[in-house]
C-alpha cells in the first residue's frame, strides 16, 4: 500500500497512512459489523447506544411498524430511556475538553473569526436556556430560528434542545413568504433572527423580512410574541432594524444578566428534538420530525466512522445549519464526539475563489466536506486558487446533497486532496437524519460517481415498477429501505396521514426514499436522482410544484410547469414554462418580472434560469401535463417526443419548440 489513493481498474484504494490509523481499517471487519447489524439490530444498537448518557435506560432498543396495510405507520427507538442531546454535546465533554474547542467560526470576512471551548459553549448554551425558560417557553414548545451562520444559531439549537423545545431552523436565504409558512406550520411560540447577514461583501437585511413574515402570520392568525434579535451586522452598515416594543428584544441584552448553569430537561427518547422543512413532489414543504435517542446515536456513530473522526481532528462541513447536514454534520454529530467543528459564514467565492483552502491552511482542517454544486463552482475558476495554497493539513473529503459527476470527483481527489485523500461521497437526506450509503474511508475502495456500500444497520433495497423487490447486482429501480435506523423521520409535523402517505405508500413495508439507483456488479450503489417531482438545484430540494405556484400566484400568469434540466454548476437547473392570461404580451420585462416575483415568493434558491413562453402546455385528454415532453424539450433535446398519441393538441409541441426559451 502506498501513501497515496491508488487506482486500479476504476477502483481507488486508501493510502497506507489512512488505513493505519482507521476505526474500520479492512473490509472483514466492515463485512462482519454490517453482518451483525443486520442480523440483531438491537443488540448491536444497544452496544452502540452504552457511549452515551441515559439518565433512565431503555426497556427495550428497537419496536417498529413498517407496513401501513398492518396499521399505523410507528418507529421507536431506545423505548422508555430518558436523555438530553445538549447534555450529551456539551456536560459530557466538560470533564476532559471544557479548554478545548468545541465550535470554531469563520466569519464572511477573512481576519474575523471566533472560538468557543467546550466550557464556554455550555456557559453560552445554559445562559440562553435560562432566557427560554424566563419567556415561558417549555417542553414541547417550538421555536423557529431565522439566523445566519454565527454561533448563536449553534447557541439557539442547544439551548432549545436543553429545556425539551423543539427547533425549527428556517435557512437566512428563505423568503418572508417561506418563513411565514413554516412559522405558521409550526405555531411557534417565539422566533431568534438577526439585524442582518452578509452576501459577499455586501450586508443585507433578515430582520425586514422576518417582520414581513410575522406580519403575515398574523394575518393568517398566529402572532409570535416575542422575538430575539442577535445583532450581526449593526448600525452604519446601511441596514435598518426596527424593533417592535414589548415583542423585540437584543440578544446580547438578554444574555448580559442571565445566569450561567440550566439543568437539563431529561426527554423521552422519542420526545420530538427538531422540526426541518422539505420539499416535496406535492403541496407546500413538510416538517420532518426527528426525535431524541435515535438521532443522537446515529449522527454521532456516523460521524465517527464516516469521517473516521479522532481526537484532536479539525473538522470542517461547509454546509448551511439551516440544511439537515448542517445540523447533523456540523453540529449534533461532531459535538456528541467532544470534536472540534468549524462554522463558516462565508461564500466559496468570497474575497476570491480560494477561499475554501485559505480556511483549511488557517485553520488546519483534517476533514473537508462540501457538496458537489461547490466543487463545480471552485473547479471552473482554475486550479491556480487552489494550488496557491499549501492544504497540507488535509487528510479526507466528503461530498454530500447530489450526485457527483465522476469529473468533479477526480478533480477533487486529484486537485485538491493531490492523491493523498479518500473521498466519502455520502448519500441521505433531511429524512434519514444521517448518512446511509457511503464509503468508510480506511477501507472501501471507492469509484467515482458511487456512493458504495450500505453505512451499519441500513438495508436498502431497489424496487421494479411493480412494486417487486429486484434481486442480484447490475441492476436499476427505485431506492427503498427495509427496516429502520435510528436516526429515521418519525413523521411529518401535524400531519401524519401525509408521511404514511409520502414514504410508505408507494410500497408496503418499505422507506421509499424518492430516488432512483442502480446496484452495480459489485454491489455498490450509485445514486441516480430524485423520481419523483423534486429537483436538486446546487444541492437544495426543491419542489417543481412550489416553483409553479409561486409563478401563478403572479397577476399575469395562467399556468405553469416546471422541470429541472442539467446545469453544468448547479447540478439541476430550474426550467419554467409559462401561459399568460389572455390580453397579456410576452415581454423581456415580464420574464425578469416573474424571475423577481419566484425570488420573492420562495427565495433566491428558486431563481428560475429559463422562462420559456408557452401558449399551451401539452396535455393529455385527461388534463395531465406530459411532463415527459417538457424535461426533453429542457435538456434541449427538439427531436423524438415518443408517444404523444394520447395528447389532446398534438401541435402544441411545435408551437413550444418555435418559442424555445434559449
Ligand atoms: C443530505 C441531503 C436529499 C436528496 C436525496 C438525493 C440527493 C444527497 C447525495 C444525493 C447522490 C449523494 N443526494 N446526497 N444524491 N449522491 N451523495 O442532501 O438532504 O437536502 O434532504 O436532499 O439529495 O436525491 O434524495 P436533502
Amino acid at each position: 500500500m502506498s501513501s497515496k489513493v491508488t487506482e486500479n481498474n476504476g477502483m481507488y484504494y486508501p493510502p497506507q497512512e489512512i488505513v493505519g490509523r482507521a476505526w474500520i481499517a479492512d473490509m472483514a471487519q466492515y463485512q462482519s459489523m454490517y453482518q451483525k447489524s443486520i442480523s440483531d439490530p438491537e443488540g448491536f444498537w444497544g452496544e452502540v447506544a452504552k457511549d452515551f448518557h441515559w439518565q433512565t435506560p431503555w426497556t427495550k432498543v428497537c419496536q417498529y411498524n413498517y407496513q401501513r396495510s398492518k396499521g399505523p405507520i410507528d418507529i421507536k427507538w431506545f423505548l422508555g430511556a430518558k436523555t438530553n442531546i445538549s447534555y450529551n454535546c456539551l456536560d459530557r465533554n466538560l470533564a476532559d475538553k471544557a479548554d478545548q474547542p468545541a465550535l470554531m467560526w469563520e466569519g464572511n470576512e477573512p481576519g474575523e473569526d471566533k472560538t468557543l471551548t467546550y466550557g464556554q459553549l455550555y456557559e453560552e448554551v445554559t445562559k440562553f436556556a435560562n432566557i427560554l425558560k424566563g419567556f415561558g417557553v417549555k417542553k414541547g414548545d417550538r421555536v423557529t430560528i431565522y439566523l445566519p451562520m454565527v454561533l448563536e444559531l449553534a447557541i439557539s439549537m442547544l439551548a432549545c434542545a436543553r429545556i425539551g423545545a423543539i427547533h425549527s431552523v428556517v435557512f437566512g436565504g428563505f423568503s418572508a413568504e417561506s418563513l411565514k409558512d413554516r412559522i405558521v406550520d409550526s405555531s411557534c411560540c417565539l422566533l431568534i433572527t438577526s439585524d442582518g447577514t452578509y452576501r459577499g461583501g455586501k450586508a443585507v437585511t433578515l430582520k425586514q423580512i422576518a417582520d414581513d413574515a410575522l406580519d403575515g402570520a398574523t394575518r393568517e392568525g398566529l402572532t409570535v410574541p416575542k422575538v430575539v434579535v442577535v445583532q450581526r451586522v449593526g448600525e452604519g452598515k446601511g441596514i435598518d432594524c426596527p424593533m417592535v416594543a414589548g415583542r423585540d428584544m437584543w440578544w446580547h441584552d438578554l444574555m448580559a444578566s442571565a445566569p450561567v448553569g440550566c439543568d437539563p430537561v431529561w426527554l423521552d427518547s422519542e420526545d420530538p428534538l427538531f422540526i426541518l422543512y422539505t420539499s416535496g413532489s406535492t403541496g407546500k414543504p413538510k416538517g420532518v420530525l426527528h426525535t431524541t435517542g435515535g438521532y443522537m446515536v446515529y449522527t454521532a456513530m456516523t460521524h465517527r466512522y464516516v469521517f473516521d473522526y479522532h481526537d484532536g481532528d479539525i473538522y470542517w462541513c461547509t454546509a448551511d445549519i439551516g440544511w439537515v447536514t448542517g445540523h447533523s454534520y456540523i453540529l449534533y454529530g461532531p459535538l456528541l464526539n467532544g470534536a472540534r467543528s468549524l462554522m463558516f459564514e462565508g461564500v466559496p467565492t468570497y474575497p476570491d475563489s480560494g477561499r475554501f483552502w485559505e480556511v483549511v491552511d488557517k485553520w488546519g482542517v483534517n476533514i473537508f466536506y462540501t457538496a458537489p454544486t461547490a466543487i463545480r463552482a471552485i473547479m471552473r475558476m482554475g486550479d491556480d486558487f487552489v494550488k496557491k495554497h499549501s492544504r497540507k493539513s488535509l487528510r479526507l473529503l466528503g461530498t454530500v446533497g447530489e450526485p457527483i459527476n465522476p469529473e468533479a470527483w477526480r478533480w477533487y481527489n486529484e486537485v485538491v486532496g493531490e492523491g493523498r485523500c479518500p473521498i466519502v461521497d455520502t448519500w441521505w437526506q433531511t429524512e434519514t437524519g444521517g448518512i446511509l450509503i457511503t464509503p468508510l474511508p480506511g477501507c472501501t475502495p471507492t469509484k467515482p460517481g458511487s456512493a458504495t456500500l450500505p453505512f451499519f444497520g441500513v438495508q436498502p433495497a431497489l424496487m421494479d415498477d411493480e412494486g417487486k423487490e429486484i434481486s442480484g447486482n447490475g441492476v436499476s429501480g427505485r431506492l427503498v429501505i427495509k427496516a429502520p435506523w435510528p436516526a429515521q423521520l418519525r413523521t411529518t409535523y401535524g400531519n401524519h396521514e401525509r408521511f404514511e402517505q409520502v414514504y410508505f405508500s408507494d410500497f408496503d413495508g418499505y422507506y421509499f426514499t424518492g430516488d432512483g439507483a442502480r446496484r452495480d456488479e459489485d454491489g455498490y450503489y450509485w445514486i441516480t436522482g430524485r423520481v419523483d417531482d423534486v429537483i436538486n438545484v446546487s444541492g437544495h430540494r426543491m419542489g417543481t410544484a412550489e416553483v409553479e405556484s409561486a409563478l401563478v400566484s403572479h397577476p399575469a400568469v395562467a399556468e405553469a410547469a416546471v422541470v429541472g434540466f442539467p446545469h453544468e454548476i448547479k447540478g439541476q437547473g430550474i426550467y419554467t414554462f409559462v401561459t399568460l392570461k389572455v390580453g397579456q404580451e410576452y415581454s423581456d420585462e415580464l420574464k425578469a418580472e416573474l424571475v423577481r416575483h419566484v425570488r420573492k415568493e420562495i427565495g433566491p434558491i428558486a431563481t428560475p434560469d429559463v422562462i420559456h413562453w408557452a401558449p399551451a402546455l401539452p396535455k393529455t385528454r385527461s388534463g395531465k401535463i406530459m411532463r415527459r415532453i417538457l424535461r426533453k424539450m429542457a435538456a434541449g433535446d427538439m427531436s423524438d417526443f415518443g408517444d404523444t398519441s394520447t395528447l389532446a393538441d398534438p401541435t402544441v409541441i411545435g408551437t413550444l419548440i418555435e418559442m424555445n426559451g434559449r
